[in-house]
């Protein structure tokens, strides 16, 4: 891997990243065209001289200057509620994993088949070759297929864990006694990295989650390992 890979996000891999991305720019944009505005209003002010002793009201410029910003924080809501509500839509999934959250590994159950369990931990320092990511790398990955919809639980069997990867446009809490769900449709192979969201103790920056991606026949012969 590239040193500079290290510094920066992966790419989006799913169709839900992809409206995130879009609508930091949009949400962005407006945001720079009201700070352009501002310090040009607070420069011009600065350097004229311009003075009116007895103004008092000004019921034109009072109701612009109301009903403006008001427009601007409709078009960055209905956007943004729209993303809200899409990231929660859960479609037909053909899979469903569950992954649970402990103190401090991860572990992944693939109930569709035959009984998958097993557990993520993170890979050792020592034990890392040069093309893989310190604290990032783990032994056992998640292992799923990409172009599919697929379901993905949480819980947790101790502390309050956060299943995140930024890639995938996803973070969902894992909380003890109660079962989040998050969908993803995953549009490309690859290996994607997360790591746990929520404070959860002394090895929380120890519990990578890692994601790999391939295609649905690669997968099959994958869960016939097991
Ligand atoms: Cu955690």
């Amino acid at each position: 891997m590239s040193t500079w890979m290290m510094f920066s996000f992966q790419d989006s891999v799913s169709p839900l990243m992809e409206h995130l991305i879009l609508f930091h720019d949009h949400t962005m944009m407006i945001i720079m065209i009201i700070t352009m505005i501002v310090f040009y209003m607070m420069f011009s002010m600065m350097i004229n001289k311009y003075l009116n002793r007895y103004l008092l009201e000004g019921q034109m410029i009072e109701l612009i200057w109301t009903i403006l910003p008001a427009l601007m924080l409709i078009f960055i809501a209905f956007p943004s509620l729209r993303i809200l509500y899409l990231l929660e839509e859960t479609k037909v999934p053909m899979l469903t994993i569950k992954s649970i959250g402990h103190q401090w590994y991860w572990s992944y159950e693939y109930s569709d088949f035959n009984k998958i369990e097993f557990d993520s931990y993170m890979m050792p320092t020592n034990d890392l070759e040069s093309s893989q990511f310190r604290l990032l790398e783990v032994d056992n990955k998640v292992v799923l297929p990409f172009n599919t919809n697929i379901r993905l639980l949480f819980t947790s069997s101790d502390v309050i864990h956060s299943w995140t990867v930024p890639s995938l446009g996803l973070k969902v809490d894992c909380s003890p006694g109660r079962i989040n769900q998050g969908s993803i449709n995953i549009n490309r192979p690859g290996i994607y990295y997360g790591q746990c969201s929520e404070i959860c103790g002394a090895n929380h920056s120890f519990m990578p989650i890692c994601l790999e991606s391939i295609n649905m026949n690669m997968f099959i012969n994958w869960l016939m390992l097991y």
